[in-house]
């Protein structure tokens, strides 16, 4: 990276916070609701009713990523019906190798990454041709190296993200320009050491994930100036403990990730209090149903449950499943398909 290194060392075994776990908050094990946010991660299925089930019907692909993906972070992965969520995955893919977010819908680079994901979870990357899905990813680039998220043409860098990563999981890497993709996510960063959806963009720590994330994929982290980077992403971290997405912001628990997951692919989440994150998070729980909400005393949903579990994963609590920082999927899945490094020197 720009300040101190200049490319990611070899892959280790372990995060940074994997190994250390000073400085967590009190009483965890005692407020941690493991079995409440289990059954309500599984009653979501039957939730069919609800206002919240229907104006979510068409990103349900990502949902049912984000409901796994709490699942496993938990170690409850096996009380999922496996068999039913892949057939219904399949049923989503379209003839040009894409996916959409449910029946129905139009194929979309989001939906195709959050369906390859759920396959590699279950280790299932065998049903799909990756040749053909890795033809609709590359099908999607521009002359500038970024991405349209579908065929209408919006470009952000949340499509570089889900381009590179997508077909990193495949192993058709080599589809892409992945020089060209890499060179426009650096052209996204700003004078804060952060980046923005497109160049010139506000920095917005949603954006600095994907734009890590697919340096890291990319093997360009020297576009990355991890101090200045590492300044802004620590000065996230209000007085309540929680994490905003940008300055002037409220706090929000899913930041827990968007924020985190960056440092920790420049190896600096010290560089926060993680006790008092720690228990912000837990103080988003639902006490009574289950779940996390976005922050204390507001409703839960599956989206905030992963990210805040996926939070105290990378803070490196204990009993939680180890998370990938880059690939957002659990470390045992990335280390499988051989793709499993580390970046940072800290
Ligand atoms: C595989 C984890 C994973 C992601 C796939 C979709 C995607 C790639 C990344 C999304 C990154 C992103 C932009 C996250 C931010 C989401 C969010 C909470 C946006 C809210 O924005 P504002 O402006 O909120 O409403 P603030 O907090 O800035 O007021």
């Amino acid at each position: 990276m720009a300040s101190t290194s200049s490319a990611p060392t070899a892959p280790p075994t372990t995060t940074e916070t994997e190994t250390d776990t000073k400085g967590l908050c009190d009483n965890f094990a005692e407020r941690y609701k493991k079995e409440l946010h289990e059954a309500y991660v599984l009653g979501l299925d039957n939730d069919t009713d609800s206002f919240e089930f229907y104006v979510t019907e068409h990103l349900r692909m990502s949902g049912a990523y984000w409901g796994l993906m709490a699942m496993d972070l938990m170690g409850s992965l096996d009380k999922m019906n496996e068999s039913k969520i892949i057939e219904w995955v399949m049923s989503c893919q379209h003839s040009n190798g894409g996916f959409s977010g449910n029946n129905g819908h139009d194929p979309h680079l989001l939906y195709t990454l959050s369906a390859i994901q759920i396959l590699a979870i279950f280790d299932k990357l065998d049903l799909v041709d990756a040749a053909q899905v890795g033809a609709y990813v590359a099908g999607l680039q521009q002359p500038d190296g970024s991405f349209f998220g579908d065929k209408w043409g919006e470009v952000d860098t949340r499509f570089s993200y889900c381009a590179l990563n997508c077909c990193a999981l495949l192993g058709k890497l080599d589809l892409l320009d992945v020089a060209a993709a890499t060179e426009f996510v650096s052209r996204c960063r700003n004078f804060d050491g952060g980046f923005g959806a497109v160049p010139g963009a506000e920095s917005h720590s949603g954006q600095i994930f994907c734009c890590v994330g697919a340096l890291a994929i990319g093997d360009a982290l020297h576009h990355v100036d991890e101090g200045v980077l590492g300044w802004w992403l620590c000065e996230r971290q209000l007085p309540c403990g929680g994490l905003n997405g940008r300055p002037e912001k409220k706090e929000d628990v899913c930041y827990s990730w968007w924020v985190l997951s960056a440092l920790s692919i420049i190896g600096k989440v010290s560089w926060i209090d993680r006790a008092k994150l720690g228990d912000f998070i837990l103080t988003a729980q639902d006490e009574k149903d289950g779940g996390i909400s976005d922050r204390p005393g507001n409703i839960a949903d599956v989206f905030h449950t992963y990210f805040g579990l996926a939070g105290l994963s990378l803070l490196g609590y204990p009993g939680f499943t180890p998370i990938d920082p880059v690939y957002a999927l659990p470390v045992r899945t990335v280390e499988r398909l051989g793709l499993r490094k580390m970046y940072s020197v800290a």
